[in-house]
């Protein structure tokens, strides 16, 4: 059991009931050209996080802790995008429209891969997911069910989105969650401040967080 100092209080977990959830890191994201820059982003921002979300990668892959990565995908035929989805807002390319990496956030595509740095290796899961919550229209709670998980410690992008999104998703779920504070990022600062404020407020309601510098010394 790993007694891990975290806000609001104490995260204990087991390495081999929690699984490790990078949310999205994928070019569409992250680089300039894809669905994070069509939304009127400044990418490099999330930039800054993927090296200490490498460092808290590497500390989970040494000690043998299961590792979940998710992409936010659609198929090719969009049947699993719903209208509202798509037509929503002014973005300057829709989702499925062809970008400089491949069609904006389909499944194959350039721009949907997960960023070098942080490529998957074999044995790691990988899911695609339709949604900004990883539960949504996907097989993620019968498969960590089946691999008997029951906690899980959240990284990627972007915090008030798809991080926030999953993890909420997951509490109602009855997994114990905690947030790496400096391994999710925002296109917004205040957004991620507030975010993680209100996941830990009124006694953990949403889930636990913690700094990755913790998390890699209890791994280690
Ligand atoms: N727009 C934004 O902040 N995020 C997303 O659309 N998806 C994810 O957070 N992955």
């Amino acid at each position: 059991m790993i007694r891990l100092a975290a806000t609001p209080f104490e995260y204990p977990f087991e390495l081999a009931h929690t699984a490790l959830v990078i949310i999205d890191m994928q070019r569409d994201f992250v680089e300039p050209g894809g669905f994070g820059e069509t939304l009127g982003n400044d990418v490099t921002r999330l930039q800054a996080i993927v090296p200490t979300v490498r460092r808290v990668l590497d500390a989970w892959r040494a000690a043998g802790g299961r590792v979940l990565h998710t992409r936010e995908a659609h198929a090719p035929d969009l049947s699993d995008c719903p209208p509202a989805k798509r037509l929503r807002g002014a973005p300057t390319l829709r989702i499925g429209d062809t970008g400089p990496m491949g069609r904006i956030l389909v499944a194959g595509e350039p721009g949907n891969q997960i960023i070098p740095e942080l490529a998957p290796r074999p044995g790691e899961w990988v899911i695609d997911k339709p949604g900004k919550g990883m539960f949504c229209g996907t097989q993620i709670d019968a498969l960590l069910r089946s691999h008997g998980i029951s906690h899980l410690v959240f990284m990627g992008v972007t915090t008030e989105v798809c991080v926030q999104t999953s993890m909420r998703e997951a509490n109602d779920r009855g997994y114990d969650c905690l947030v790496v504070e400096d391994g999710t990022e925002s296109y917004f600062p205040e957004f991620k401040t507030a975010t993680l404020a209100m996941l830990t407020a009124q006694g953990a309601i949403v889930g636990w967080s913690a700094p990755s510098a913790t998390l890699i010394a209890a791994l280690t």
